[in-house]
């Protein structure tokens, strides 16, 4: 049981959701690995939405606005942390739900895919084909999902498959606390915040865009401002830590 008034409560209740996860067959151990690495980045952040990241946000939803077949790709990680917040994004996109695993067995799809449903989404089901340039099982999706999606947020992602996706013409939006990252470098849309943060501020940015605003956001967007201004939080926290 972690007390409340624990300074760092927020965290340890990520924590305990992952360490729940991969004992209940949704998070890979490696999965676990990767949320510390979040976590460290994120330090380096103040824990907090940056005003650039909040644009980021703003400018995902414009091109999910802007989409004619929007899909969310969702890993362990992803439905471990943010089952519903996937499910009210979805809902406020109007994009379709795939569950796409780099570590796959067909017992966590069906875990993953139950407690996506417990928590209110729909997820699209069908024959998984490998349709994607990739040597391992991230090439496994769905025709009439992630194969045929215009913009695709993948968060938590693997590089390799990012550039796949994005040399296959796509609109590829990332959430990775790692500016440095290969997806965060590769990526149309690099949000740097973490998932629970993000996906909230751009449902609620999509709910109240207008087609004008999502216009001059696509027409003005520059990923490589996004990364920069990341990385100068990260420097400054680290300039100022010993104040
Ligand atoms: O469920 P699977 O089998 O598909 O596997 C999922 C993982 C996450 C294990 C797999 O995709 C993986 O190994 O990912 P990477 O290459 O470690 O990349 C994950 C990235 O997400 C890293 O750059 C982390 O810094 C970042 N990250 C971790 N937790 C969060 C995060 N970014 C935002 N919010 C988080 N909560």
């Amino acid at each position: 049981m972690i007390p409340e008034d624990h300074p760092r409560y927020a965290s340890l209740v990520a924590r305990e959701r992952i360490a729940d996860a991969v004992k209940a067959g949704i998070v890979v151990i490696e999965g676990a690995s990767a949320h510390g690495r979040g976590e460290a980045f994120d330090y380096l952040l103040g824990e907090t939405t940056t005003p650039s990241a909040a644009g980021a946000e703003r400018t995902a939803a414009a091109f999910f606005m802007k989409a004619a077949h929007p899909v969310i790709s969702v890993n362990g990680n992803t439905a471990a942390l943010a089952a519903e917040a996937i499910g009210e994004l979805a809902r406020a996109t109007g994009a379709l739900v795939e569950v796409n695993l780099f570590h796959r067995t067909e017992t966590r799809m069906a875990a993953i895919t139950r407690h996506l449903a417990a928590h209110g989404v729909e997820v699209l089901q069908g024959e998984a084909e490998r349709l994607l340039p990739l040597s391992h099982d991230r090439a496994l999706c769905l025709r009439e999902g992630i194969y045929a999606s215009d913009v695709i947020l993948v968060p938590l992602e693997d590089g390799d498959r990012c550039e796949a996706l994005v040399a296959m013409g796509k609109t590829v939006i990332t959430i990775d606390l790692n500016p440095l990252s290969r997806t965060a470098r590769t990526a149309t849309v690099t949000i740097v915040d973490e998932l629970t943060r993000a996906l909230p501020n751009i449902a609620a940015a999509r709910r109240e865009m207008t087609m004008e605003e999502a216009d001059r956001l696509v027409r003005d967007h520059d990923n490589t401002r996004l990364l920069a201004e990341a990385m100068a939080t990260m420097q400054e926290t680290l300039s100022h830590a010993l104040d």
